[in-house]
């Protein structure tokens, strides 16, 4: 899978990228992410990518000039499966979304800052806008190394045990269950029993009964 980032505050993904199972992900050849700073398409020496917003009002707006000469410019090269922009009043982000976008092929990724893009870009080239929760954050950054983080951990390869994105939290819209390591007693707390035991069904169902307790109990919207 390629994904292409849009940015204006492209180092703010340096770190993300950079380790654990994402870094594998991109040594291995199944995820290759490229960042660009969206300076490069500056429209004058100065830099400038963003301007006042029409009818006045705190806050600049990043222009369509620039965004248009960096999405086409991407756009020659491949066409992408979507073209998501990042904003807090998009569709909020889940493992059903994660799923769905892992199948695709070419992703480009719009990061907005300040006040966010101007709506044009929205209309004529945004295919999916997606938020990651009910807050505000100051850019698109984050919450993009969020979605490539949730993405690319689910390409097939990328896990270790290819079992282990399948018992998540969510994947059957159930949280997962407690787990333990060793010492089986540790203080005075001890590992339940049935773990010890070694009957795979029993440990299957004691998990089962443990997900939808646990989903009962936090939460119930899921059921
Ligand atoms: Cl995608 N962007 C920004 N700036 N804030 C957010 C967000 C995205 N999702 C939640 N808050």
């Amino acid at each position: 899978m390629q994904i292409h980032i849009i940015s204006v505050a492209p180092d703010l993904l340096d770190s993300p990228f950079a380790h654990s199972i994402i870094k594998r992900a991109r040594g291995k050849g199944l995820l290759n992410i490229h960042v660009h700073n969206l300076r490069k398409w500056a429209i004058n020496k100065h830099g400038q990518v963003d301007d006042y917003q029409y009818g006045g009002g705190a806050g600049m707006v990043i222009m369509c000039e620039p965004l248009v000469n960096a999405i086409d410019e991407l756009q020659k090269e491949k066409k992408f499966d979507e073209i998501i922009y990042m904003t807090p009043d998009g569709k909020t982000f889940n493992q059903q979304t994660a799923n769905r976008l892992s199948l695709k092929e070419n992703i480009l990724i719009i990061c907005g800052h300040y006040k966010g893009i101007d709506e044009r870009i929205r209309e004529h080239y945004v295919t999916m806008e997606i938020s990651i929760g009910d807050y505000v954050l100051s850019g698109g950054e984050l919450a993009a190394a969020i979605v490539v983080d949730a993405i690319g951990r689910l390409l097939p390869g990328v896990l270790n045990d290819e079992t282990s994105a399948l018992t998540d939290s969510f994947q059957d819209n159930l949280l997962a269950p407690p787990v333990y390591t060793r010492p089986a007693s540790f203080k005075d707390w001890q590992v339940p029993d049935i773990l010890l035991q070694g009957d795979p069904k029993k440990v299957e169902e004691w998990r089962s009964e443990q997900s939808i307790k646990r989903t009962q109990e936090r939460r119930p919207d899921l059921l």
